[in-house]
């Protein structure tokens, strides 16, 4: 048996009942088999492959709080210290009743390779709770916000992990737990990232991950003959991500026709209205029945269809496992074109190979979606300097970061004899230098 099948039967083995952590690991040792060949003696001896699958430090907590109503709840805290090779742990908390041990392993695991190819110094890490944000109150949001961070706090730093936001973590929620960490701690510091932008926040964070999609979209598309001007784009999702993607999509002449959220989906033949969305979602928190209401060209359908849309690129923007076999069968039915990942692992793995044999152009999150943790390293950069950066200045930052991703991955492919397998070759450029940090550092 190869080491690569040795290790990912030993993930299996040590990590029972945790598919999405499993299906992460399969995915990055699958493409990583000819780099591993190339050093197998040195790796097995030092048992490097066991080590980069096995989070540095798990953290389980218990999360009391208070309701509107005097009765307390009880939610659980996680956060996965995952790899601190290259920089302090960094990666987002996510916040959905979803969640458990297994969906965060996988997060933390994706975020090693992600936060490498940013080429900044971060290691990777992520966080969660079950705990809802939706339909409760800003005080009970603020009372889960402080229990959960009163915990966390001991286990975070500027120097030792810093979180930020995810699913269901927005400005909000990081404002309230930068305003308990400080209290209990004393001290004013970057512990957190995509913080408002009073208190130490960077000018373009809340826009950075979907706008970097679209950076590294154009660049992809460009490094294939073509771009976004006048392409039909599908969006899923209605978040962060989802909304800035599609601005960004805009600005470069792209139509998207759709967006969604967990309860159903909108087909807007004119393009979808981003300033209405944002009104929707980021001020009202509402549902995208109300975005249909208050638009003629919208109609909104119950439950999953976004992939069933004809589109030339298409832009999964929520969840893990949005997109599977079926959806890519339609997709490929309806001539798309490329596929890029908003969200992390949003495509399935018979999916992925689907598009992959028919030609799509594919690339993973873990490249695609880098510009918001890269975004985060330098508002880390402007705490750290005391300063801030113009828009401009972080923007043209964030830009030139997504360019050079996909210049990377796009020559690790070629190196490898996997020219145009975007999922190989970011892999690839992203495992190697975290690798060779570790062996550098010795056995620990
Ligand atoms: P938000 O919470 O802002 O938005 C998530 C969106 O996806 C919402 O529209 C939500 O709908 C929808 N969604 C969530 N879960 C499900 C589900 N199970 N089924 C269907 N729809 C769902 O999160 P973000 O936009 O920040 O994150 C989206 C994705 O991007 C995630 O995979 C995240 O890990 C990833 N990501 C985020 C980054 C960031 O900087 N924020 C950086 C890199 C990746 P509803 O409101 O109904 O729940
Ligand atoms: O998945 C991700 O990269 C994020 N949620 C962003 C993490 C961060 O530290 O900005």
């Amino acid at each position: 048996m190869s080491y690569v099948d040795e290790v990912y039967e030993y993930v299996v083995a040590k990590n029972p009942a945790q598919p999405e952590f499993h299906q992460a690991v399969k995915e990055v040792l699958d493409s990583l088999r000819v780099v591993i060949e190339e050093h197998e003696a040195d790796y097995k001896r030092d048992a490097l492959l066991e080590r980069i699958v096995t989070p540095e430090r798990q953290i389980l907590f218990r999360v009391p709080w208070v309701d509107d109503k005097g009765q307390v709840q009880v939610n659980n805290g996680f956060r996965i210290q995952f790899n601190s090779a290259i920089g302090p742990y960094k990666g987002g908390l996510r916040l959905h009743p979803s969640v458990n041990l297994g969906i965060i392993k996988f997060l933390g695991f994706e975020q090693v390779f992600k936060n490498s190819l940013t080429g900044l110094p971060i290691g990777g890490g992520k966080g969660c709770s079950d705990f809802d944000p939706k339909g409760k109150s800003d005080r009970e949001v603020m009372a889960f916000c402080q229990s959960f961070m009163t915990e966390l706090s001991r286990h975070i730093g500027q120097f030792t992990d810093v979180p930020a936001g995810d699913i269901g973590t927005g400005a909000r929620e990081i404002g309230y737990m930068y305003g308990i960490y400080k209290k209990i701690n004393n001290r004013y510091e970057g512990v957190l990232t995509g913080k408002g932008l009073t208190y130490g926040g960077s000018l373009a964070r809340t826009e950075a991950t979907g706008y970097g999609l679209i950076y590294l979209t154009e660049e992809m598309l460009k490094a294939n003959g073509t771009d976004l001007k006048g392409k039909i784009c599908t969006v899923s999702g209605a978040g962060n991500v989802a909304i800035y993607a599609i601005q960004k999509a805009h600005e470069l002449g792209a139509k998207v026709v759709t967006c969604s959220d967990s309860t159903g989906w909108i087909y807007d033949p004119e393009g979808i209205d981003v300033d209405l969305l944002k009104e929707v979602k980021e001020v009202k928190r509402a549902r995208l029945t109300e975005y249909a209401a208050a638009r003629k060209s919208a109609e909104y359908h119950e439950g999953k269809g976004v992939w069933t849309v004809k589109c030339d690129v298409a832009l999964p923007c929520a969840t893990q496992n949005e997109l599977n076999l079926d959806d890519a069968k339609e997709l490929v039915k309806n001539g798309v074109y490329a596929v890029c990942e908003g969200a992390n692992m949003p495509t399935t793995p018979d999916a992925t190979e689907y598009f992959q044999e028919q030609g799509v152009k594919f690339v993973c999150g873990k490249a695609a979606n880098a510009g918001g943790v890269a975004t985060s390293a330098l508002e880390m950069s402007q705490n750290s300097e005391r300063l801030h950066w113009t828009f401009e200045e972080v923007d043209e930052k964030l830009k030139g970061i997504m360019v050079n991703i996909f210049k990377n991955l796009d020559a690790a492919a070629k190196k490898y004899g996997m020219e145009g397998n975007y999922v190989a070759g970011a892999n690839i450029a992203g495992f190697l230098k975290v690798a060779e940090a570790m062996q550098a550092q010795g056995i620990v």
